[in-house]
């Protein structure tokens, strides 16, 4: 559990984001009111990503190995800060609630603290991704005990003293999951909340939502034998 702050970590994984990332670092740069430091781990981007980030404040990483939940937990290993934020570098997520998930978990003494999209009258989560989200979520929650609005939040700050006992073996989508899995399993303290969510300004999706939605059902009975 993390009592004070000396510094926060953001990890952005960057896939082909040059529309997004700049817009995406300048404003968590001025709203995270917290000592910070902003790693970005680029799958090797084409677009100018990382020019754009090598212009910034921020530190790069290059992964060329595939995988969103991959570059997530190389962004993790080299995080030097008692709380690590993870969010993407797309701007969907409203990066201005940054502190609430910093001060919620503090105040609750929880290890993770979840933005949670599922109260946001915008919907800006399309319908199938919407359902898919809610399917998953209400499998997870039955099965670990949990009563999590928004599973699939990839916007969260996550205690970094927890994030060190726990060992991940996913390397794309289902890495949400698996760490959600494994923090239950741990009874590590999660708590949520309300943010909203944004549509996609440039760029495309790298996420096939059916396949995705597969792949962590499968890693949600998977990991009832862990
Ligand atoms: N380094 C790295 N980043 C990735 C990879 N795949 C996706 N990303 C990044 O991870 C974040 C999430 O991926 P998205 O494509 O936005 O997936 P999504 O949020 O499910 O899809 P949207 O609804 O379109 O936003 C984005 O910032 C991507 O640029 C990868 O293989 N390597
Ligand atoms: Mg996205």
């Amino acid at each position: 559990m993390t009592s004070k702050v000396d510094m926060v970590s953001v990890v952005i994984p960057t896939l082909n984001e040059a529309g997004n990332i700049r817009d995406a670092l300048d404003t968590l740069d001025r709203e995270l009111a917290y000592p910070k430091e902003i790693i970005v781990v680029d799958g090797n981007s084409t677009d100018g990503t990382i020019e754009i980030v090598k212009d910034s404040n921020a530190r790069l990483i290059i992964e060329p190995r595939r995988g969103y939940g991959l570059a997530l937990r190389v962004g993790m290993k080299a995080a030097k800060g008692d709380i690590v934020i993870m969010v993407d570098g797309d701007g969907t997520y409203e990066f201005k609630h940054v502190n609430r998930l910093v001060q919620r978990m503090l105040e609750t003494d929880a290890e993770m603290c979840l933005a949670s999209r599922m109260y946001d009258p915008n919907k800006a989560m399309g319908l199938f991704n919407f359902v898919g989200n809610k399917v998953i979520t209400f499998c997870f929650n039955m099965l670990y005990k949990q009563n999590i609005s928004d599973t699939q939040s990839g916007f969260r700050a996550i205690s970094h003293a927890a994030l060190e006992k726990v060992e991940f073996k996913e390397t794309d989508m289902p890495f949400a999951t698996e760490m959600l899995i494994k923090f239950s399993r741990k009874r590590f303290k999660m708590v949520e909340v309300p943010s909203t969510y944004k549509f996609r300004r440039y760029g495309k999706t790298t996420l096939n939502p059916f396949n995705s939605g597969i792949e962590i059902l499968t890693t949600i009975l998977k990991g009832l034998r862990s």
